[in-house]
């Protein structure tokens, strides 16, 4: 039996790639320097899974940004507009894909929005590919943009040199390839009737091409990874598949190739996977542990099975006996040579190492495991499988002390938490009244005008404010005055909302960096790491909090900023909350119960804050779920459950207020059209959506579904840096009311403007206002 890892964290140490990156697109560090440090950090991963007994070390795993746009300069699919005209793809053409170029010579980047979603392109200059996220994951790739007719040809052999540069530094890797077919199924065309996978045949050559130099250049065996086998697929796309296996397995014979697909079940596409003519299958046995049994009944003998046994999207230290008790007997019947062992999927969505987490809470420390420690208990596990447990009998045992802790331990099972959860009726998840009723009231309390004015909730973090924080969290800033300074900030931006004449104000979150974060460090059940990093899109990561027990909110999170805030003005101010299935999405969160209870637990949580907030006198409460598309499930099979569960929990969130109490909330990506029945569902008395850059195409969802409550379509598209003139901003206005009745709408931009600078905000907010006025008299006659 031997150990794989398909993928390691490519960002390094300290998120060395970052700092690389960053200094490189600033100038500070030149195209060779770069590549060096890009070699440093390959070497130091290779070595280090080489020294924990890996021993299939994955290759062409690292990228500069992203390993579907290093594919894409692979077989030369670069767009024309690039001013590419074949040969090398240059470091600037290759970030000019990645980022797009600004007209005036600065480079761009992704616009992050104020959830931190992230989003296309800068405005001017070249445009950068558009960024989806992969899969189920947090992490964003850059979607390769193919035309009809599109040509092939190898551009980069980054994969055979990648091989050989570890080759020479001793370590025999198995370098890793993103498919075809997946290539293919995740690119993207301008041709809306354009199937990129009809491009298959033309693909197939460089393909064939690129594992021809792999066998000369001496590879044994190769990873090529095929996700798409965990999504639906048609049976014309299964028929692709086995044709693409057959002409690739054709073209190099002497090369072993390892199929692997992950993050969910083969399910429907098994048969297929297990009978392509390729050498090894991957499995994801953390996901899907049903499918061992469904592959050793189809597989033939020959067929090397990898085993995905350690969860590679999560941080729990796995229970070690019972994957034994599971894979001792494939073992058995199979040999050890047609057995590997391996992570559910790569580790790059899992931090680098636990062992620089030194603050952490020893009691939480020994139920983790980040990468380094998920390939120790890999080798752990080919060690038992090779010698029998009773060689790393003391291991086992200890893995098997934390799993016993785990299942008793008092700071994860809270049993006032789960009686509270179980209790829940549909009662706690239905207001009241329903909408057409409630909105009466609220409007009478409200008395605003009609297409009523506000913002999404944060406003521009200026570098002040990230230094006053930084200084604060390194204590050279004492809480009285970090305090008084964001009271100051607080004051500043209320009073200026008033000044433009917004109807409904907010405070700002000067408070808040990343708004999850913001709200796990109030809750129980959830700790943090300093270092536990994960990278999200090219130099870009994030440290998701990680939700280990039972979740509850031990005292008020934002009720005091909200109450200094709306001490400040007449006008109604929003209290700011960020939604329970946004806190699930963007955390590492519990195994040992399913999500959807996770989720109810902080569900009841925001609850208790939403009373809170009512209770002080809020009259409006924005409840965002920035995440709840994202969360859909890969098969269509399993949307309707995962949407039960995540529509109960915002209205368990929302529906404890009284009628005359007014829910917001607020999705950044919003093409509805095949959940808008989920939305409708949670029964927001107010939703504020992102429609400004399609204008307002977006809202033919809500037209076509009859959308009963109230919305606010974005009409300041916020990820650009300019502001829109109130013109621009009526015309969309305009637009939207076609669609939807007067009396539903709201003006708003498409999204928080934390990443926003004031100078275009302040325009663009005073043109928003200005726009609202004139479209009352269009519109409403008001
Ligand atoms: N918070 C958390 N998870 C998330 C998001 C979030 N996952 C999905 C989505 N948002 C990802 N989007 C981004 C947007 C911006 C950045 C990262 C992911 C980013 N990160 C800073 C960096 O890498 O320099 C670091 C931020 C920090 O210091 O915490 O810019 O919003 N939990
Ligand atoms: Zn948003």
């Amino acid at each position: 039996v031997t150990v794989a890892a398909l993928g390691f964290p490519r960002i390094g140490p300290q998120r060395r790639l970052k700092t690389a990156l960053e200094a490189h697109w600033a100038g500070r560090l030149d195209a060779a320097g770069l590549q060096a440090q890009a070699a440093e950090l390959r070497a130091l991963a290779w070595r280090r899974q080489a020294d924990l007994g890996v021993d299939h070390v994955p290759g062409n795993d690292f990228s500069l940004y992203d390993h579907v746009l290093d594919t894409a300069v692979m077989v030369g699919a670069i767009p024309s507009g690039y001013g590419w005209t074949g040969g090398p793809v240059d470091l600037p053409l290759y970030f000019a894909m990645a980022r797009g170029t600004q007209g005036h010579g600065a480079q761009g980047e992704h616009e992050t929005c104020g959830h931190g979603c992230a989003h296309g392109a800068p405005a001017t200059g070249l445009p950068a590919l558009e960024m989806t996220k992969w899969f189920d994951t947090n992490y964003h790739y850059l979607a390769p943009e193919l035309v009809p007719g599109q040509a092939f040809a190898l551009t980069s052999t980054k994969v055979v040199d990648d091989f050989l540069e570890a080759k020479a530094q001793g370590i025999f890797t198995r370098p890793v390839i993103l498919g075809p077919v997946t290539f293919l199924k995740l690119a993207k065309s301008k041709d809306k009737d354009f199937q990129p996978l009809s491009l298959l045949s033309a693909l197939l050559p460089v393909y064939a091409e690129i594992l021809q130099r792999l066998a000369v250049a001496g590879a044994d065996w190769v990873q090529i990874d095929e996700p798409c086998l965990a999504l639906d697929l048609t049976d014309f796309e299964r028929a692709e598949i086995r044709r693409a296996y057959g002409a690739l397995t054709h073209a190099a014979p002497r090369l072993r190739i390892l199929l692997a697909s992950y993050f969910g079940t083969y399910g429907d596409n098994l048969s297929t996977a297990a009978n392509l003519p390729v050498d090894g299958l991957h499995l994801d046995l953390v996901r899907a542990p049903q499918d061992l049994d469904a592959v050793l009944a189809l597989a033939r003998d020959s067929l090397v099975l990898e085993l995905g046994v350690v969860d590679g999207r999560n941080v729990w230290r796995a229970d070690l006996e019972a994957v034994l008790d599971r894979v001792e007997p494939v073992v058995a019947a199979r040999g050890p040579d047609r057995v590997i062992l391996a992570p559910s999927c790569s580790l790059l969505h899992t931090p680098l190492d636990l062992a620089v987490e030194t603050a952490l809470d020893p009691e939480v420390a020994q139920w983790l495991a980040f990468a380094v420690q998920k390939l120790e208990e890999l080798a752990i596990l080919a060690k038992a499988l090779n010698q029998g447990r009773a060689a790393v009998r003391e291991q086992l045992d200890a893995a098997s002390a934390a799993v016993a802790s785990r299942k008793t331990s008092p700071r994860i099972h809270d049993a006032a938490v789960q009686a509270r959860a179980a209790a829940v009726t549909a009662g706690d998840a239905t207001r009241a009244t329903p909408f057409a009723q409630r909105i009466v009231l609220q409007q009478q309390r409200l008395s605003l005008p009609p297409l009523p004015t506000t913002t999404i909730g944060s406003f521009p973090q200026t570098a002040a404010v990230r230094a006053a924080r930084a200084a604060h969290a390194k204590g050279q800033m004492p809480d009285v005055d970090y305090a008084d300074f964001l009271r100051a900030e607080t004051a500043r931006a209320v009073a200026w909302q008033q000044d433009i004449g917004l109807d409904v104000l907010v405070h700002g979150e000067f408070e808040r960096n990343d708004m999850v974060q913001y709200f796990g460090e109030r809750l129980n059940g959830f700790t943090f790491t300093k270092h536990a990093w994960v990278q999200s899109y090219g130099s870009r990561c994030v440290r998701p909090p990680i939700l280990y027990g039972d979740v509850s909110r031990p005292a008020p999170m934002t009720v005091e900023w909200w109450a200094y805030a709306q001490s400040l003005t007449d006008k109604p101010m929003k209290g700011m909350l960020t939604g329970p299935v946004t806190i699930l999405q963007w955390s590492f969160v519990r195994d040992d119960i399913p999500r959807g209870q996770t989720c109810r637990q902080i569900a009841l949580a925001v609850r208790d804050e939403v009373l809170d907030l009512e209770a002080a006198g809020a009259k409006i409460i924005q409840i965002d779920e920035a995440a709840l598309r994202e969360g859909l499930p890969l098969r269509r099979g399993d949307w309707d459950a995962y949407l039960a569960w995540a529509v109960e929990a915002f209205r368990i969130a929302a529906s404890g207020v009284r009628d005359e109490t007014q829910i917001h909330t607020h999705m950044c990506y919003s093409e509805f059209n095949d959940i808008i029945a989920a939305i409708g569902a949670m029964d927001a008395d107010v939703i504020s959506i992102e429609t400004a850059r399609s204008k307002m195409e977006l809202l033919d969802a809500f037209e076509a579904y009859a959308y009963p409550a109230q919305i606010g379509p974005g009409v300041y598209d916020i990820h650009a840096p300019r502001s829109p003139a109130s013109g621009e901003m009526l015309d969309l206005l305009a637009l939207a009311g076609q669609r939807l009745s007067p009396a539903q709408l709201w003006v708003n931009p498409d999204c928080g403007l934390k990443t926003r600078k004031w100078e275009e905000v302040e325009p663009a907010l005073a043109n928003m206002v200005a726009a609202a006025k004139a479209a009352r008299e269009q519109l409403v006659g008001a």
